[in-house]
């Protein structure tokens, strides 16, 4: 076995909305690989100020604005990439929200919201790269999952059902493209110190003492702990796994937890 099996050069991946956090880290993963990257953003300066970050890193990235939600710009968007840019072979569907609110409170204008663009959104993404994809016979797409595709917490029923359902779309694809060799997989990061975690991450608030106490690694996922992940299911070498949700989440998924003086 040899480490070609991930060796990415030549490859292309696009990834949503990846001017920070996780799609930034898993971006520089990829392009380290030797991919090369096409990030995504709902904002044009976020995308500016990003490639000068990836251009800062020695990244030439490409960068395309458009809002995962909205079909006919991303099927106009898809179409320019293939015609002008060539094949996306991989694609990363990490564009996502978060509405914290009980849901005796929730709007069901923010619910929607929700549901859009972190299960819709990928739907869109997938079926419009996927054509491509399907002609060429090849293609990767990774759906960035999390805990909440398998577990529930107070407050975020929204993000659940959605990640819960973009789960289940994962295998879904993976079963409808297999024939067409494209392996349709999800990553499940488990709590990353991120902005989108920033607000329960604060130091001695209580969810991120939980957080720590609740995690067998005892800390919360710094954004490149993903790039092993996105590297593994980009590359030849997950030709054979497809509809798989790896989680990457310092175990916390895999233990009830421990008393608190033990
Ligand atoms: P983040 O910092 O909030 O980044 C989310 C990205 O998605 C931002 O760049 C955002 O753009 C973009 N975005 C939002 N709505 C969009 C839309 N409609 N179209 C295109 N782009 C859009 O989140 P993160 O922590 O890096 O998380 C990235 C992904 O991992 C999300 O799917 C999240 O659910 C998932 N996840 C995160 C954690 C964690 O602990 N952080 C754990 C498990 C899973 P703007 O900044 O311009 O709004
Ligand atoms: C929360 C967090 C989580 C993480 C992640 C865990 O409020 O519980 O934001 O949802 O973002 O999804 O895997």
């Amino acid at each position: 076995m040899s480490l070609s099996l991930f060796d990415l050069t030549g490859k292309t991946a696009l990834l949503t909305g990846a001017t920070h956090g996780l799609g930034m880290s898993m971006a520089t993963g990829l392009a380290a690989a030797g991919a090369q990257i096409i990030v995504n953003d709902v904002s044009r300066e976020k995308l500016e100020a990003a490639l000068a970050e990836y251009a800062s890193k020695g990244i030439n990235a490409l960068g395309y604005v458009f809002d995962v939600t909205d079909e006919t710009a991303v099927k106009r968007t898809i179409k320019e990439i293939e015609t002008q840019v060539g094949p996306v072979d991989i694609l990363v569907n990490n564009a996502g929200i978060i509405k914290r609110i009980p849901v005796v409170d929730m709007e069901v204008a923010d619910w929607e919201t929700v549901i859009r663009i972190d299960l819709t959104g990928p739907f869109i993404m997938s079926k419009a790269v996927g054509k491509y994809m399907i002609r060429r016979n090849a293609g990767k797409i990774i759906n960035i999952c999390s805990m909440m595709s398998e577990v529930g917490r107070e407050t975020v029923s929204a993000y659940a059902a959605a990640k819960g359902g973009l789960k289940m779309l994962t295998k879904n694809l993976a079963t409808e493209w297999a024939r067409f060799n494209i392996q349709v997989n999800g990553i499940g990061p488990g709590y990353f110190a991120t902005t989108q975690t920033a607000a329960i991450r604060v130091d001695g608030h209580p969810f991120n003492d939980f957080i720590l106490s609740r995690t067998p690694a005892a800390r919360w996922g710094e954004p490149e702990d993903l790039q092993g992940a996105t590297i593994f299911l980009s590359s030849k070498a997950s030709d054979f796994v497809s509809g798989h949700i790896l989680y990457v989440d310092g175990g916390i998924l895999a233990t009830l937890g421990k008393a608190a003086n033990e």
